[in-house]
């Protein structure tokens, strides 16, 4: 079952706006099997975005992603990457499309309150970076299969 990893940003924790932010993955129907507040180390952050080590925006962004608590998080579903990205919505929050979580939530592009892995083989890399295996739980909703 494919994976995705999902971070809410400091700003996005400190805005009160967790819940809200989790309870659109759980609504679309997509099951949550990790999750953890964490602060990031400034050597987590500059792995987790390693692939913009040379771009003005590297030294600032990883300065605000270690500022506060993260909530990191994994989770799964059919086409959950490209989902998950859809339901985040445009890197900038000027040109997210309303009803998305930075188009209804942010303004700033670097404060967009929240990640989302852009490929599988790139979520497969961040669940591992970020995760212990025991920390994930692999389990199924209780649900009838026409639910979901
Ligand atoms: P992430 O989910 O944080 O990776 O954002 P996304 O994949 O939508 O966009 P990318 B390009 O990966 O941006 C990474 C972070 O860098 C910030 N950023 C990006 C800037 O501050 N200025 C820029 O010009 C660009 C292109 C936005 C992202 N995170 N934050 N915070
Ligand atoms: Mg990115």
């Amino acid at each position: 079952m494919e994976r995705t990893f999902l971070a809410i940003k400091p700003d996005g924790v400190q805005r009160g706006l967790v819940g809200e932010i989790i309870g659109r993955f759980e609504a679309k129907g997509f099951t949550l099997v990790g999750m953890k507040l964490i602060v990031a180390s400034r050597e987590l952050a500059e792995q987790h975005y390693g692939v913009h080590k040379e771009r003005p925006f590297f030294e600032g962004l990883v300065n605000f992603i270690t500022s506060g608590p993260m909530v990191a998080m994994v989770w799964e579903g059919d086409g959950v990457v490209a989902s998950a990205r859809k339901i985040i919505g445009a890197t900038n929050p000027l040109n997210s499309e309303p009803g998305t979580i930075r188009g209804d939530l942010a303004v700033n592009v670097g404060r967009n309150i929240i990640h989302g892995s852009d490929a599988v083989e790139t979520a497969n890399q961040e669940i591992s970076l970020w995760f212990k295996d025991e920390e994930l739980s692999a389990w199924k909703p209780c649900l009838t299969p026409w639910i979901v």
